[in-house]
């Protein structure tokens, strides 16, 4: 039994999802209600990932743990096939995640309205454009890496529900919303959602 340190709809929801669809029993604790989280990471963010004695943090570190355990690492005998599944996994946690970390951080840190809108529509600017990456890729593929659904599109598809907390329009395009659309169907990824919606209304 795996247990994972979640906020809904935060980045551990990809991990959530990845434990499902490796069949793995977890269980989910809502940061906001775990007392002593920052002995378990001192950043205080989520995802924390406990399995046994093992406390992992760092969303791509964790998934990489999940994925090379139970045996699901792509390109396990290719190397330049597990480099491209890197690629697009580091692309997702340290590219396109950080970009959007600047609405949250903008919505804290300034203050004044004409500023702080046009700083939203600054960096919402760069996430479209890193769209585009994704969407050019997307139409030759029909997942981000290759003909399967992995854990890539999953953490893209929690990023792009993170536009609609702010005021701004950020454009996906025609093959990502495919894409996303096909996520969103994806039973261990409903499921993840079912799940911390549940536990957030009890
Ligand atoms: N580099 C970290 C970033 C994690 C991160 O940004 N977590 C966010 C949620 S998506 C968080 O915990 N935010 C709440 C906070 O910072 O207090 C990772 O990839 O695990």
């Amino acid at each position: 039994m795996y247990t994972l340190y979640y906020l809904p709809g935060a980045c551990s929801r990809a991990i959530h999802a990845l434990l499902h669809d490796l069949g793995c029993p977890v269980e989910i604790c809502d940061r906001t209600q775990s007392t002593g989280f920052t002995d378990l990471n001192a950043t205080g963010q989520v995802p924390v990932l406990k399995d046994k004695d093992l406390v992992l943090r760092e969303g791509a570190a964790i998934i990489l743990y999940l994925l090379d355990k139970h045996g699901a690492l792509p390109g396990v005998d290719d190397a330049t096939g597990r480099a491209a599944f890197l690629q697009q996994l580091m692309f997702a946690n340290a590219t396109l995640h950080p970009a959007y970390g600047r609405l949250f951080f903008i919505a804290q840190a300034i203050v004044e309205p004409q500023a702080q809108q046009q700083a939203f529509t600054r960096a919402a600017a760069m996430i479209e454009q890193l769209w585009t990456i994704v969407d050019a890729r997307l139409a030759s593929s029909t997942f981000t890496c290759g003909p399967d659904l992995s854990v890539v599109d999953m953490m893209l598809a929690v990023y792009a529900e993170w536009g609609g907390l702010f005021p701004v329009d950020i454009r996906l395009g025609s093959h990502v919303e495919r894409m996303l659309a096909q996520v969103r169907q994806h039973p261990a990824f409903q499921k993840a959602v079912a799940d911390e919606e549940a536990q957030q209304a009890a």
